[in-house]
């Protein structure tokens, strides 16, 4: 049994726009980069699209009305920047905001605190069309995107993140291709990662010139890396994956700098992107906390990939995504948060497992995804005793949704989703989520 959280824990669920609410051609939105990726061929499996997903946009009610059955405290979703911007900058589309206005609305009638996310991976496909992320200018159409929303909503929302790991963003869309927009340079990856963190700067900045009440901060994906070996080869190897996955982000944002390692290994290859005066002070304006994505663990030695590293093979039980199920490295990345980054308040902003569901008269028995949730925050528990400032928790995800390339072939939800009717069936693991939370009451 898990023990008793702090009484003002926040206990949430997360979605995202692109994944959940389909409605891709409604009240003017404008084309991101996943419509584009998604309806080409090969890119998704199953060829899926986002553009039913699960509906949300006609259906927000019902999934409000989910989450306060359950007693969730707050809601962790994202605005489609091209459903405000359909161009991505210039005129705003005001039939795009009032959609989450009407959801905050529902929220607010709800009890629901809103957590909003600006950025989770749906560009504006313009903006693609002249660079993406590679151009900086769409950090500065990002910082204007931002200031309208604060603007709009900045007296509604209290919570607020800039972008969702930015690491994906950068790396699976402009480095190997496995995301949206879906090309494949390395180089370009870097500087893509460059101007997102730039652009999250920026946003704060212009919160703050804003003087809204409120906290801001950046999600990101922090997997530890864990030496296949103690041969000092492979404790490099897995120090150089650190650096790329999770210092590259954690060290410009908290420290005012990227780790000196990797601008070494990446001046040397050639792949270090130029930055420009104040670029770093930007990125580093402090922020209110840090939200953490946590999923699993990586095993590394020493290869011969880009990097010098070699994967190694899980040594648990493995999630439907092949993601090893090792809690362990939670509790040893709250800690070192706090030992390396000082005391920011902490919130895991996603935390979950996709399992091959089967719906059978109308229940879902989901006791893996259970023993993985409880298994999570019992190191969160731990890591609280130990010290950690961790303020809360959001499971990923609320409703089954568009696992990107995997389509709807990964179900993350605990809230079982059948595509065809659009009919929504509590899986176990929400009915224990819900009387998990009522006994931390
Ligand atoms: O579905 C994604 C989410 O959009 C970002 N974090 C990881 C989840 C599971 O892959």
């Amino acid at each position: 049994m898990v023990q008793k959280f702090p009484k003002d824990f926040i206990w949430g669920t997360a979605t995202a726009s692109y994944q959940i609410e389909g409605a891709v051609d409604k009240d003017g939105r404008g084309e991101s980069i996943w419509d584009r990726f998604s309806r080409t061929p090969g890119k998704v499996v199953n060829g899926d699209t986002g553009d039913e997903a699960c509906d949300h946009y006609h259906r927000y009610e019902e999934d409000v009305q989910i989450m306060k059955d359950m007693g969730i405290d707050s809601y962790r979703f994202s605005i489609a920047w091209p459903r405000v911007f359909p161009t991505g900058k210039g005129k705003p589309n005001p039939k795009g905001l009032d959609f989450y206005q009407r959801l905050l609305d529902e929220l607010e009638e709800n009890g629901i605190s809103p957590s909003v996310t600006l950025y989770h991976w749906d560009l504006p496909q313009v903006l693609q069309d002249d660079g993406g992320w590679v151009n900086r200018d769409t950090a500065y159409y990002f910082r204007d995107y931002a200031y309208y929303i604060f603007s709009k909503l900045g007296d509604r929302v209290q919570f607020w993140i800039t972008h969702n790991e930015p690491w994906c963003a950068a790396y699976l869309g402009y480095g190997n291709g496995e995301h949206a927009p879906g090309l494949k340079n390395f180089k370009d990856s870097l500087l893509a990662a460059h101007h997102i963190l730039y652009s999250h700067g920026l946003a704060v900045q212009s919160f703050r010139d804003e003087g809204l009440e409120g906290q801001i901060g950046i999600t990101l994906n922090l997997t530890p890396q864990y030496p296949v070996s103690d041969k000092p080869e492979d404790i490099e190897a897995a120090k150089r994956v650190d650096g790329f996955n999770n210092r590259w982000y954690l060290d410009p944002v908290l420290r005012g700098e990227y780790p000196h390692d990797m601008v070494e290994a990446f001046t040397a290859q050639g792949v270090m992107p130029k930055l420009l005066g104040g670029d770093l002070e930007t990125i580093s304006v402090p922020i209110d906390f840090l939200g953490i994505n946590f999923y699993s663990r990586g095993i590394v030695g020493y290869g011969d990939n880009e990097l010098g590293v070699k994967h190694y093979p899980p040594e648990n039980p493995v999630t439907h995504m092949g993601w090893e199920v090792y809690p362990q490295a939670l509790y040893d990345l709250l800690v070192r948060l706090v030992q390396d980054y000082g005391e920011i308040p902490l919130y895991i902003t996603e935390n979950g497992a996709a399992y091959p569901d089967k719906l059978v008269n109308g229940e879902v028995h989901d006791k893996e995804r259970i023993s993985y949730i409880e298994q999570h925050m019992k190191v969160c528990a731990d890591a609280i005793a130990a010290g950690v400032p961790l303020k809360g928790y959001y499971l990923w995800s609320l409703l089954d949704n568009f696992e990107w390339a995997f389509g709807y072939d990964r179900r993350f939800g605990i809230v079982y989703v059948d595509f065809k009717t659009q009919k929504r069936y509590l899986k176990d693991s929400a009915k224990w989520y819900g009387q998990f939370i009522a006994k931390q009451r």
